[in-house]
């Protein structure tokens, strides 16, 4: 009997979710051209399809908000942001924005120039459509055992430090303006990285002059997969461990939608003040006033309070036991899983849940879509459809290595017995697979393709 976590909160506030008949599922998937990004939220029962800005707030956040300084220059609650990005990051220089894409864009169109490159362990899509779009290249460079979602292994997110140096060697340090990594690795299956290979990447770039900047989205639960899985670092709290992590780095680029347990905002925050200065003129641009950056002064504050409570170790426990519980329930159930589970999400493996289906024929896809059919369930292809590269040379497709199905789990959203939902819901679809077909595109758009293209069925 896997037993769940006990959740440390009780229930304030309730939103009813409606159950929809599979009937309705039906005829509402195909109107949205296949692609679950194009249903209304409405028609969800249970939506896993980002824990991005999906959280649920606190009591002391809502009161944060309502203190909340709407002054356009120097608003208090920019200082309480700032307090708190000392204390946890320790990097002098910020810059709030709208949410994590507009941290990276500002970053990427600072420092790349084109045909310049960033290695990290795995660019997330924003990351690298960014950095492509100014005409650079973003590298991924994860160790072997990240691509492979059979192998067990602590930290399946660390870079393959080897190759950083070699590749280093190859292009050059002059043409790498800086160097990335992402905690924890959500494209690789939501997995941590560990203090130490942070060390060395830091020690790797710095030698070669490069600066490191961190995609810290997920960094208080990177914190506790380091906690509990890095022998040396046992007896520390989830602060000390967040201290060291970016004691190794120039910055940060920060999507507050996760760690920070908000429904929107982000930040920049860097040590080089020479840096900050270029940051604030393009801020002023695109974003705002170097105070606000898009954002509302109350939405500073709940970010400010969400910080701490992120790093909360009780939260913690029950945020990546709640993942851990769903994941060890679909293990039971034999269901193909990127193991170990992610701190975020539970990646299903539609490769080898759905064998039958060539990846021409997008197995991802098709699991999500019967995910939703057969119960109202709403995951995100992380595979083809959002991955798939055309070749520079050829124009020949050139396949993921990962073929998944996430199901993201909001921060303090929903239950354990909703995980129970999820993983029979799953179950059923699995008994099932066999009469699962295969998908094509029908229409897509030149950039992150999966949020707007539509497909039709196979025969
Ligand atoms: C997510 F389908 N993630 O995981 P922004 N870095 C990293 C992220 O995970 C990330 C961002 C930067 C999302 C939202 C999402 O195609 C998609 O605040 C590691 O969303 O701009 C976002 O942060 C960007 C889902 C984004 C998608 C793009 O669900």
């Amino acid at each position: 009997m896997i037993r769940p976590p006990i959740e440390p909160f009780r229930i304030k506030v309730v939103e009813p979710v409606r159950m929809t008949t599979e009937d309705e599922r039906r005829s509402i998937i195909a109107k949205a051209g296949y692609n679950l990004f194009r249903v209304r939220a409405e028609d969800i029962y249970i939506d896993l399809l980002t824990d991005s800005g999906t959280s649920a707030m606190s009591d002391r956040q809502w009161s944060g908000m309502m203190i909340g300084d709407e002054s356009y220059a120097g608003c208090r609650n920019f200082y309480s942001l700032e307090e708190s990005i000392r204390k946890i990051y320790g990097f002098p220089y910020f810059v709030p924005t709208h949410q994590g894409r507009a941290a990276e864009h500002i970053l990427f169109a600072t420092m790349l120039k084109p045909g310049d490159y960033v290695p990290s362990n795995m660019h997330f899509d924003t990351t690298r459509a960014n950095i492509e779009s100014l005409g650079a290249h973003a590298v991924d460079m994860v160790i072997p055992e990240g691509l492979d979602p059979q192998t067990i292994h602590p930290f399946k997110g660390n870079v393959d430090v080897a190759r950083l140096e070699a590749f280093i060697r190859e292009v050059g340090k002059d043409r790498i303006p800086l160097g990335m990594v992402t905690i924890t690795n959500n494209n690789g299956g939501g997995q941590p990285v560990s203090l130490e290979n942070i060390r060395q990447v830091s020690e790797v770039l710095h030698r070669n002059g490069i600066p490191l900047f961190i995609d810290a989205c997920r960094y208080a639960e990177n914190a506790y997969f380091i906690q509990q899985r890095e022998e040396s670092q046992a007896g520390r709290t989830t602060l000390e461990i967040a201290n060291e992590t970016f004691s190794y780095a120039d910055g940060c680029t920060m999507s507050a939608k996760k760690d920070a347990l908000v429904n929107i905002g982000g930040f920049l925050a860097m040590r080089d003040p020479a840096l900050y200065e270029r940051i604030c003129q393009r801020l002023i641009l695109w974003e705002g006033f170097p105070t606000y950056g898009g954002l509302a002064g109350r939405d500073l504050e709940a970010i400010a309070r969400g910080l701490w409570e992120a790093l909360d170790e009780n939260y913690l426990a029950y945020r990546i036991g709640q993942v851990g519980y769903l994941g060890a329930r679909l293990k039971e159930l034999g269901i193909p899983l990127l193991e170990p589970v992610g701190g975020h999400a539970v990646y299903l493996d539609a490769k080898r849940f759905l064998p039958h289906i060539p990846q021409e024929h997008l197995p991802a896809q098709a699991l999500a879509v019967e995910l939703y059919t057969a119960g109202s369930i709403r995951t995100v292809e992380i595979g083809t459809v959002m991955n798939a590269r055309q070749d520079p040379q050829t124009g020949e497709t050139i396949y993921p290595a990962l073929e998944l199905v996430r199901m993201a789990i909001p921060r303090r959203v929903y239950t354990n017995t909703h995980m129970d939902y999820i993983a029979e819901t799953t179950a059923r679809v699995y008994e099932q697979r066999e009469k699962t077909g295969g998908y094509k595109i029908v229409y897509e758009p030149p950039f992150l393709r999966h949020f707007t293209a539509r497909f039709a069925a196979l025969d």
